[in-house]
């Protein structure tokens, strides 16, 4: 049996130093409402236009609805509207705002890099048994000790959306096994018998959630009616630290073939944030996660 306790708040204004104490508990921050609601609302509008006529924003509330069949991650239409969404310059600069990289450094105490790799989640109704299944970080991405995983809400998520649950305390085990599963990123890594409570509460747009590249996450089934979950995500590190390989490259572009850095920065306005990474000192193609 599991069951579920509410999310622990933090707030931006604590000292680092009280952050990462909590960090180094429970695996996991939450901040309410950090990011401006405006700016998570332009971002998700740009979105959703990606997806008409799949997913169509309401037009009284403005929230995406699916309006065909449901989809996940792999699908054809999914296939087909992620490369538009990962060509949005907005969808890439939103992980280099200032804000968002102070928040990073202050959970890490040092400067960050943030990971290339930039992930755009969409949960729709109606696909029950593809949501993320328990998973860590450090194994998805290969990732070294001082990883993270920051994903933001676009838009208010109530239970019913498929909101974002953490296991607290996961983190201090280390990387474990993983077994081939359903849904998002296709593994799902052991869960120990004495590890039954999940963190987990409703989140509004702009909140903020960080965690440890061993903490383990998951997604709950979207079971709305028509009520599509929109987030983005991606990864940071101490300035420095080993990334591995395969993060420099679009998300899904491994499987995608037209979705490569060259067609993403087709039509951008500004230069700076193409290939910020290539004088990243640190690129490393040895694994890096203990297993
Ligand atoms: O938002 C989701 O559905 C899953 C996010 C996740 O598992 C991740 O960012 O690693």
């Amino acid at each position: 049996m599991t069951s579920n306790a509410p999310l622990i708040l933090s707030t931006a204004c604590e000292p680092g130093s009280v952050l990462q104490a909590r960090f180094q508990e429970y695996g996991y921050l939450h901040f309410k409402g950090y990011i401006p609601k405006a700016r998570c609302e332009n971002l998700l509008q740009q979105i959703v236009a990606q997806c008409e006529p799949h997913i169509t924003a309401d037009p009284e509330s403005g929230l995406p609805m699916l309006v065909d069949e449901p989809f996940f991650e792999t699908d054809a239409v999914w296939d087909l509207v992620y490369p538009k969404i990962q060509s949005l310059e907005s969808f890439h600069r939103f992980f280099h705002e200032p804000d968002i990289i102070r928040l990073m450094e202050s959970v890490c105490g040092k400067p960050v890099f943030v990971y290339p790799m930039k992930m755009a989640r969409i949960s729709t109704p109606k696909k029950l048994g593809y949501e993320t299944p328990p998973h860590q970080d450090a194994h998805s991405h290969q990732a070294g000790d001082t990883m993270a995983g920051i994903w933001v809400a676009l838009q208010d998520i109530d239970e019913a959306m498929g909101r974002l649950k953490l296991l607290p305390g996961s983190h201090k085990s280390g990387v474990r096994p993983v077994h081939q599963a359903e849904g998002v990123g296709g593994v799902q890594c052991e869960i120990f018998p004495h590890e039954t409570t999940w963190h987990v509460s409703d989140v509004e747009q702009g909140d903020v959630i960080i965690f440890h590249s061993c903490c383990v996450h998951k997604a709950e089934p979207n079971i709305a009616e028509k009520a599509s979950r929109f987030s983005v995500d991606t990864r940071f590190c101490d300035y420095g630290a080993p990334m591995f390989i395969t993060n420099i490259e679009p998300h899904h572009g491994w499987r995608i073939p037209a979705l490569n850095w060259e067609s993403i920065f087709c039509d951008w306005q500004h230069d700076e944030l193409k290939y910020y990474w290539k004088d990243y000192p640190a690129i490393t193609d040895k694994l890096l996660a203990e297993r």
